[in-house]
C-alpha cells in the first residue's frame, strides 16, 4: 500500500467519503447523493460549478465559482458541517491588494484551494486584459489578500503544490489564449517567494500517445497528492465532437522530488462524463467535469469536488492506492 504522510493529511480525516458499491468502476466511483446542489430551486445562483473545498479545524469551507442570474462568474464562500451541505454567501469574496485597495476584475472562475504552510492560498482565473492567473492568500477566511500578479496574460488553470520543494514553490499553470482556447500544455514554474516566477518548463502536452479523450488541452485539476510514490496529479482532458467539448479528468504521477519527471500517465481517461449521470451530460455546457480539488485523509481515501456541466457540483470517491494503481496500469 502506497503511504501517505499522516500528518499532512489528517486535517482531513472524518471528511465525507463512501465505499465502492459493487457494480461501480473499479477506480473511481460517484456520490451517492450527487449532484449537491439543487439548482432549480436555488433562489441567487444561477450555476454552482468548478469549486474547492478544505477542512479548516474539523469544518468545511469552500471557494465556489457561481453565476448569480446576471450570469457573471464570481467567487463566494462556502460552509459545511458535512462536505455535502453547503451554504453560500450571497456576496463575492473581496480581495484586497497589499495597499489595502480593493482587487477589482471584470469575472473570475474555476478556483483552487490550497494549504501551502501557515496559510490557505485561492489561486484563480480573473479575466481582466484577458483571463489569467492570480493568487490570494488568507489566514482565516475572512481577509483575502492578493498577491502581486504572477502570471502573464493568457493563462488559465493555476495549481500551487503544497509544499516547497527544494526550497521553491511551484506551480502548475496551462497558457492560452483570450478565448475558449484551442490548445493547452500544463507548465510547471517555480518561485522562491510565491511572487516572482520562473524557469518555467514543459510539465505535459495534450494528446499524449494519441488519448483522444485528452486531445484538444489539458489543464491541472486539484492541488497535487503527495505520496511516498510520488504526486498524483489529477487533470482534466479535453475532446472535441461535432456537439461541442468533452471535459473528462485522468491520472499522471510526478517524481516525488522533481516534479517535473513524469513517472505515469494514465492513457485512459479515469472519469467522463456519462450516460445515466443527467447531472454531468446537460446543462449549462453539457459534458464537462471539471475537478477542483481532492481531499486525502490520513487512510489514503480521496475525495474529489468537481463542477458538472458548468452547473453544478458533485463528488466522487477513490484511494490514493487505486489512482497509483491506475496510472501505472494504464500507462
Ligand atoms: C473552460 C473554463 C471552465 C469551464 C470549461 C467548460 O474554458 O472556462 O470554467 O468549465 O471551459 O465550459
Amino acid at each position: 500500500m502506497a503511504q501517505v504522510e499522516k500528518e499532512y493529511y489528517k486535517m482531513n480525516d472524518g471528511m465525507l467519503w463512501e465505499e465502492r458499491p459493487a457494480d461501480a468502476d473499479e477506480y473511481i466511483w460517484r456520490y451517492s447523493k450527487n449532484p449537491l446542489f439543487d439548482m432549480s430551486k436555488d433562489k441567487h445562483f444561477w450555476h454552482i460549478c468548478n469549486s474547492a473545498a478544505a477542512i479548516v479545524d474539523g469544518k468545511y469551507i469552500g471557494v465556489f465559482r457561481c453565476e448569480d442570474k446576471t450570469g457573471a462568474p464570481d467567487l463566494y464562500l462556502g460552509k459545511s458541517e458535512d462536505g455535502a451541505k453547503w451554504n453560500l454567501e450571497t456576496t463575492p469574496i473581496v480581495f484586497y491588494n497589499r495597499d489595502g485597495s480593493r482587487f477589482t476584475y471584470p469575472y473570475a472562475y474555476d478556483p483552487r484551494l490550497i494549504k501551502l504552510e501557515d496559510a490557505y492560498y485561492v489561486v484563480f482565473c480573473a479575466d481582466i486584459e484577458g483571463p489569467s492567473i492570480y493568487t490570494a492568500k488568507t489566514t482565516d477566511f475572512k481577509y483575502f489578500e492578493m498577491l502581486p500578479n504572477n502570471f502573464l496574460p493568457f493563462n488559465r488553470n493555476g495549481v500551487l503544490f503544497p509544499e516547497k520543494i527544494n526550497g521553491k514553490y511551484l506551480m502548475l499553470s496551462r497558457p492560452s489564449d483570450t478565448g475558449n482556447t484551442p490548445f493547452g500544455n500544463i507548465y510547471l514554474s517555480e518561485s522562491p517567494d510565491l511572487v516572482y516566477w520562473g524557469n518555467h518548463k514543459l510539465l505535459m502536452k495534450n494528446f499524449h500517445a494519441n488519448n483522444y479523450w485528452e486531445r484538444i488541452k489539458i489543464g491541472a485539476g486539484p492541488a497535487p497528492i503527495k505520496t511516498d510514490e510520488g504526486w498524483i496529479l489529477i487533470y482534466h482532458g479535453v475532446q472535441s465532437t461535432c456537439n461541442g467539448l468533452v471535459y473528462s479528468f485522468g491520472v499522471a504521477v510526478l517524481d516525488l522530488n522533481d516534479p517535473s519527471k513524469v513517472k505515469y500517465r494514465a492513457r485512459r481517461y479515469l472519469m467522463s462524463p456519462e450516460v445515466g449521470y443527467d447531472y454531468e451530460t446537460t446543462g449549462f455546457t453539457p459534458n464537462v467535469l471539471f475537478p477542483c480539488s481532492a481531499l486525502v485523509d490520513s487512510e489514503g481515501r480521496v475525495s474529489i469536488y468537481y463542477g458538472a456541466a458548468d452547473t453544478n457540483m458533485a463528488l466522487a470517491f477513490t484511494t490514493v492506492d487505486k489512482l497509483l494503481e491506475f496510472a501505472k496500469k494504464f500507462n
